[in-house]
This record gives C-alpha cells, structure tokens and sequence, in this order.
C-alpha cells in the first residue's frame, strides 16, 4: 500500500465550457471561475487508496459532484496511531471527513450526513418507502454483511481457505439475502442512491478479488456490472490496489 501523505484536490465537477476556450475572454473568465471555486474547498477527506470504508465515501463525493482534497494515511506504516492523527481522528481510521468546521467518520455515517447538507444532486429518494429502505439496506449492510467481510483475514491475517470456510459459508449465504433484495428491480431502492454505494465496495471485494462465481447470483451480477461502470466508480476503484497484494481468487471460487 503506498501512501505519499500528500494532499491531493479531487473534483466530481467538470469544466463545461470547453468550447469557449477560442475566445481569450472567456478563457480569463473560466480561469477566474476555477480559481474562485477552488478557493472555496475546505474539505479534507483522510484516505488510503486500499481503503474499501474509505472507498464508498469517494463514490459518494464524486456522485454528487462535491469537490474536495484528500490526504492518504499510510495505514500498513501505522500513520493512523500517530498522535498527529489520533488527534484528529480518535478511532484511529478512515475514512475521516473534516468539512469546514464539521468532522464527521464511520462511512456510512458519512454518506448520510452529505445527503443531508448537500441536497443538489440527491441520492436518496423522497419516496417514503424507498427512502426507508435506503436506510434499513445501509444499516442492514452494517449488521449483517460488513461483519462477513473476509478480506482482512486473508491478507493480514494470513488466514488460508480451510481456516475461513465457516466464514466463507456465512458469506455466501449473506450474498443469497442481498441477491433477493435486487430481485426484480436495478438498485436496491428503486432509484440509484446511497444503499448502492454503501454496499458496493464489499461486494467488488468478493467479486474482483476473492473470485466469488457471481453469475450464481443473477440479480446481484446485473447489479454489480452496472455498478463497475459508474464513472464515479472507476475513478476511484481499489481493485488495482488490492491486486497488487497478490491473486486470492481461490478464496470464493466453487
Ligand atoms: N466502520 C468504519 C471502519 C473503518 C475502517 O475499518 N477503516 C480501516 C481501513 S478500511 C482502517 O482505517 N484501518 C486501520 C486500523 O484499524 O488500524 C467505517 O465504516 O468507516
């Protein structure tokens, strides 16, 4: 994992007046208007480019299209126990959003706290029912599949298949449950919306890199391609990252 500490500015805005650039005036102008809002961005979003907690909030900023910087945390360092950051951040993790003066960490916690104060381009719908079932899948997520994630173990821990195959079983039958929840429909509410990228980085996990056969579970498969395809997604993927720890495909493959 490599993390250089330095701060970088990310945007999910692009410039939409490429075709004036011909006119020097307008050329003045744009710059003007960058330099104005990038002025503006006082959000520091902690990171790691391996990080799949910290992934979902990245997913988040970009879908929405709200700027900000990020500082990686050298975490395989130990850069999250220094005091600098325990400062900031008491559990010593991240993601860790500071938004002005508002600091905000646990990524689903993240991801609704920017629906609630940055409603330009919403990702939670107003439908009552699809709203509440936005939150009971993010919630569920937290109680019911983070805990299956077995990435860690195979990784840091060094745990082989046969240690993990009672996990690994719990996983898979986790994975059947959420395959139901996408029965006839193409997200998890009836819109795109936060349910869909708080689960998603987990779910790329057993996909991409622990070779789960997710054509056994048809309605997540579909869900998953579509998701991989978002550019908010591609832009900010870890699966490059985590391949670099080496080939762990066998973990879920049948
Ligand atoms: N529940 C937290 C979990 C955060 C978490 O586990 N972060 C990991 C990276 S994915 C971390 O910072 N690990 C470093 C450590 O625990 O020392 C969230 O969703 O934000």
């Amino acid at each position: 994992m490599h993390c250089n500490g330095d701060v970088q500015r990310s945007s999910g805005a692009s410039l939409s007046n490429q075709s004036c650039m011909n006119c020097f005036a307008s050329f003045v102008l744009a710059q003007a208007k960058i330099d104005m809002s990038e002025k503006k961005v006082n959000r520091l979003l902690y990171t790691n480019p391996a990080s799949s907690n910290a992934w979902r909030v990245e997913i988040a900023l970009l879908e929405k299209g709200i700027p900000y910087d990020k500082k990686n945390i050298d975490l395989i360092g130990g850069e999250q126990k220094k005091p600098e950051y325990s400062q900031i951040a008491p559990r010593q993790q991240v993601p860790f959003l500071q938004d002005g003066d508002v600091t905000v960490y646990e990524s689903c916690a993240i991801l609704e706290y920017l629906e609630a104060f940055y409603k330009d381009k919403s990702l939670i719908p107003q439908n009552r029912q699809d709203h509440a079932t936005v939150l009971t899948r993010i919630h569920e997520y937290e109680q019911k599949l983070d805990s299956k994630n077995i990435l860690a173990s195979i990784v840091f821990r060094k745990m082989t298949k046969e240690q993990l195959q009672s996990k690994i079983t719990e996983l898979l039958d986790e994975l059947k449950v959420w395959d139901k929840h996408l029965e006839g429909r193409q997200w998890f509410a009836n819109t795109f919306s936060i349910a869909d990228i708080a689960v998603f980085p987990l779910i790329s996990i057993c996909v991409d890199v622990l070779g789960l056969n997710v054509s056994k579970y048809p309605n997540l498969s579909k869900w998953h391609k579509a998701m991989s395809e978002r550019d908010s997604v591609k832009k900010s993927s870890r699966v490059p990252e985590w391949q670099k720890w080496g080939n762990f495909t066998s973990f879920l493959a049948e």
